[in-house]
Formats: C-alpha cells, structure tokens, sequence
C-alpha cells in the first residue's frame, strides 16, 4: 500500500496558511524589499488581510492589541530598520505576555553564504545582530531554511501561543517561493495535557488547602485573563464562596459586577475591606501574580506567606512545586474538588462616595472629567489606557463584559494608539475608547490615520495638558523638559483623512464635555480635553511622588517643591 506523498507549498505560502490556521487573519506591518516577496504571496493567496502601518513600531502595538482580543496576532517588517523598530513593542509582549509573531524579511541566504554586504545590516559582515536581539525578548527566535521552515514555523507559533509571548522568524527573502514538503493537516493549537499524576496531587493540595479555609480569597493578574480562566475562576469564587480580588494589571478581567468581585488589590492604596480580604484570608489563591512595584503600591502589598502561586504551566503549593500542570485543568479540578459552600459571614463592602453633579458653565477639571466619564462607559466597551493622568481609570467601574487594555508592566507611552488599530481590526463590532495624555499620544500619533483609512469608529478622549504631567509629580513639577509642543489635536483626523467625517471637539468646561459625551457613535468621535497641567486625581500624583523615591532614593533631587503633589 502506497502512502500518499506529503503535499508541497512554497516557504512563504506555508507560513501565511500557518497563521491563517492559528486564527490570524490580519497581518500588520511595513513593506521593504525583504519582504515584499511575502506580501506578493499574501496578496496572491488572500490567507490574511494586510493592514500597512505608519511605522513598525505601531505594527508591533496593532499585533499586540489584535492578539489581546485574538488571542495570537503578527506583523512583518523588513531586515535590521523595521525590526530594532519594532523590538519595543515586541518586548512589551513579552512583559505583558502577548503571543505575537514578528516576521522580519531579511538578508538573503545567497549574500549570508557568500558573505556579501547588503543594506540594513550594521556592515560589518555579520548577519545575526538583529537575531540575536530578538533572542533577549521572544520566547522562541529563528532564521528560517528550506531545511527547517516546516518545523520551525510550527514550533515558533505554538510557542508563542502557548506561552502567550512573542516570536521572532526572519524569512531570507530568497527563499519565500522554494518549494519544501510540508504536513497536510492543520496546525492546532492546544496546550499541552498535564501530567496525570502531578495534576491529581496538584489539584488534591489545593482543594485540601482551600475546603480547610475559614476564609479562602483568590487574586487574579493578568494570566487570567491569557491562560482563558476568568470563568472558571468566577465558577471557583462562587462554589467556594470566596471573593476576588483583582492587581491592576487585570483590570476587568473579573466582571465588577460579579457579586464576589471585590476590587482592586494593589497594597497599601488598596481600599480598605480589599486589603483586609486578601491580607488577613486563611488560604489565598494567587494568579500568575507578577509583583512589580507599580502593581503594589510600592510593594507595600503583602501576600499571606502561604499564599497558593497558580501559573501557566506550573503550581507551587506550600513546599511542593507541581510541574508540567496547565491551568485551566488545575482550576477545573479545584472546581470539582472543592465542596459547595452556601454562605458565609458577610463582608464588609465600600460605600460608593456620591458625588454633586459639576456644573456645566465650570472649567473642566480631572475630577469632573472622570465623573463624566464613568457615565458614558457601557457593557461591552473595549477600553483603553496609556500612561498619563488618565490612570484615573483605573478608580472607575467597569460595566459588565467589558476589555481593558493597557500596559502596566512595560509602560511604554504611545502604545495605545497602535494597540486601538489592531483591536479594532480584530472586533471591529464593538465600541473602543481610548482614554490618553496629549504626551503619549504624540509618539505614536500617525497611526490615527490608518484608523481613519478602515472606517474605525473609536472614541478617543485626549487630554491636553501641555506635556507629561504625570511626570511632574516625580520631578521637574515646572521644568521645561516636562512641557511638549501645543498641537491642534482636534483637526488631526481632518489631517489624516482629508474627506473624513470624524466628529471632532475641543472641550474647555463640563458643559462642552457633556455635549461631546452625547454624540452619537456611528463616526469616529475624537474629544480633545483642554486641562491645567498641575490637576491629576490624588491617586496618579501620589505614585507619581513615591515612585520619585524609589527611583532617585534619599539623596535624589526629589523635594515638595519641585513635584506636582495632591492638594493637602
Ligand atoms: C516610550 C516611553 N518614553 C518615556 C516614558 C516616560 N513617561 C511616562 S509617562 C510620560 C508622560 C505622559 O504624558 P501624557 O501622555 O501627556 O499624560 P499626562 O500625565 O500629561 O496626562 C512619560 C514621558 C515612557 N513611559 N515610555
Ligand atoms: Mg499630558
């Protein structure tokens, strides 16, 4: 009996139907002549949609906010120039654990075996800078060959998804329309099955651990949200009638509307009963918990010392360190291991502060801003944050069924503007809102035209305070360096799209506020809030000022007189 001989596809087309496979229906990036040849292949196929960006480094923004609501995105940028400029975006997937497959067009493998010089390479007859840079911020890196292309395309891109961080192939421009024997069947994306036995002891410490509390909490970071448990962690809340606590970084990860939701637990400006709950329960249950110093109020958080460490791939439950676990098996066993409880002794709860309605003929101030904007979020958003005074979203309340997306851990301003292009594309059904600083905005600004260019319908509330305000609560409260150029933010989208049809507002007081707040959404809304550069909520200012002493220590330049602070 003959085996019917392995079907054969060329390099480039293999990859595109890889990703194409993998759920990728969008590649976002910058053409060059490295890799043009992939385009002509993408083109030619129509596996995926091309989305050109304005520079690469927003491409690296786009694929990481695709594969937020995607669960895998990719770019593609040409040797050395597109790469370097994309590596901070792909080292912010890294940090905030996005799987995302950067694909850079590179040398061909003729002039690296032949050694001869070519452009966008540092020409000094090496080849594998570039390579070796992107070993310090992926998970997996590769030239690709004829020879390892079909193994090496599937490993990359199943490790990336596996766990959830980037991936780096280059693609020798020379060999995109090789032939090479690929496998028929389908790339499937799965984690890989727990070890049976590690899973049974795994799941039996932990139910054990978790029954025997008086008072059992759990604590979500965002793995929760990319290891896909948020329901099965809801589930585990309700059965054991525990409540949940959610660190910064996974802001609406847990519906706040769930009744065992508890807040925000980010240390010492943790609300009370938040800190309380999780600080003083018997038995915690920590999520891919990442301890930063911006996710703990300066570490001022403290974890019960035999808090449960659940992760990715791995669990550690007091002396014991379970390996080879996934874990939304772990959750599902604990789900199933834990008895129902049906009550236990109510917990105290935050009063909701009511605040008077500001009035309208007012200069706008942060706090009417944000009161406003609690307001006009509603279920289903996808919301955004850059770094900023805009911070202050993290104080609002999220309606159900909601997606926040932001960057704590990497922090890199301008992220949301590239990232709001690869939501869109991804769920461009649902309403986005980017909430951003006129300082972060400008990095990445441009991007705003490929936007436009798709007939996105976002909603973008800028804040123009004449520069880096949150800044000036670490230093230089009235230094020039913390003041940028005054743009005319309101007519970029006119500038963007000549023929737009964008509404567009400059907003100085409540009542003009309240007059954007009420346009319809069927365009793109963009609402440039003029503001003073010395008003920021008390919570932004007083990180802004503790982060001042830890960075610069007690002999910095650091003095009351030189930082923006809270009123007192
Ligand atoms: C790429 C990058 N460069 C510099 C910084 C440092 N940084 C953090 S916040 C910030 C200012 C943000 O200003 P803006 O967006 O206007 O927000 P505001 O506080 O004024 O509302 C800067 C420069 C950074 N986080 N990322
Ligand atoms: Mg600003």
């Amino acid at each position: 009996m003959s085996s019917s001989p392995a079907p054969r596809m060329k390099i480039g087309d293999f990859l595109l139907r890889r990703l194409n496979e993998a759920g990728v229906r969008h590649l976002f990036g910058v053409p060059g002549d490295y890799n043009l040849e992939l385009l002509q292949q993408l083109q030619d196929s129509g596996a995926l949609k091309w989305i050109g960006t304005c520079s690469e480094l927003n491409a690296s923004y786009a694929a990481d906010g695709y594969a937020r609501l995607n669960g895998l995105g990719a770019l593609l940028v040409t040797n050395g120039v597109g790469a370097l400029s994309a590596i901070n975006g792909i080292g912010g997937s890294y940090s905030e654990h996005i799987a995302v497959v950067c694909i850079a067009g590179s040398i061909p493998l003729r002039s690296v075996e032949r050694g001869l010089g070519m452009h966008h390479t540092m020409a000094d007859g090496s080849y594998d800078h570039f390579l070796d840079a992107f070993a310090h911020v992926t998970a997996a890196s590769v030239r690709l060959t004829p020879r390892n292309a079909a193994t090496e395309i599937d490993r990359l891109i199943l490790t990336a998804w596996r766990e959830k961080r980037p991936v780096y192939m280059e693609l020798p421009s020379d060999i995109a329309y090789l032939d090479i024997e690929v496998p028929a069947g389908p790339l499937v994306l799965a984690q890989p099955p727990s070890d049976p036995e590690r899973l049974r002891s795994c799941v039996t410490a932990m139910a054990a651990r978790l029954s025997a509390a008086k008072s059992p909490a759990i604590l979500v970071d965002a793995d929760a949200d990319r290891f896909g448990v948020a329901s099965e962690l809801m589930e585990l809340a309700e059965k054991m009638q525990a409540p949940v606590a959610i660190i910064n970084t996974a802001k609406s990860v847990i519906d706040e509307h769930f009744p065992l939701y508890l807040g925000m637990y980010i240390g010492k400006p943790s609300e009370p009963h938040v800190r309380e709950a999780i600080e003083s329960t018997d038995c915690l249950l920590a999520i891919g918990y990442r301890p930063l110093e911006v996710t703990t109020g300066d570490f001022s958080a403290s974890l019960p010392a035999n808090t449960i460490h659940a992760r990715g791939h791995a669990v550690d439950v007091g002396d014991d360190n379970y390996q080879a676990v996934t874990l939304k098996e772990v959750i599902r066993g604990v789900i199933e291991g834990v008895p129902q409880v049906s009550q236990r002794a109510p917990r105290p709860v935050a009063a909701a502060a009511a605040r008077p309605p500001a009035d309208g003929s007012a200069k706008l101030t942060q706090a009417a801003y944000w009161q406003a904007m609690q307001g006009y979020l509603r279920e289903g958003d996808v919301l955004f944050v850059d770094n900023g005074t805009s911070y202050a979203v993290f104080g609002l309340k999220f309606p159900p069924k909601c997606t926040f997306v932001g960057s704590v851990n990497w922090g890199s301003i301008g992220y949301s503007v590239g990232a709001l292009l690869g939501t869109l594309t991804a769920a461009p059904e649902r309403r986005h809102i980017l909430f951003v600083g006129d300082g972060s905005f400008q990095v990445t600004a441009q991007e705003l035209s490929t936007i436009l260019r798709h007939d996105h319908k976002p909603v973008i509330f800028l804040i123009n305070n004449g520069g880096y305000t949150i800044e000036r609560g670490y230093l230089g409260k009235s230094e020039p360096y913390n003041d940028i150029a005054s743009w005319s933010y309101a007519d970029l989208p006119k500038v963007f799209r000549r023929d737009t049809s964008a509404r567009s507002f400059v907003v100085k007081t409540v009542g003009d506020l309240q007059n954007a707040l009420s346009a319809p959404n069927d365009r793109l809304i963009f609402v440039e809030s003029i503001m003073d550069r010395y008003d920021a909520l008390a919570p932004v200012m007083n990180s802004s000022n503790k982060g001042a002493d830890l960075d610069y220590g007690p002999r910095g330049p650091q003095r009351p007189d030189n930082q923006l602070r809270p009123a007192t």
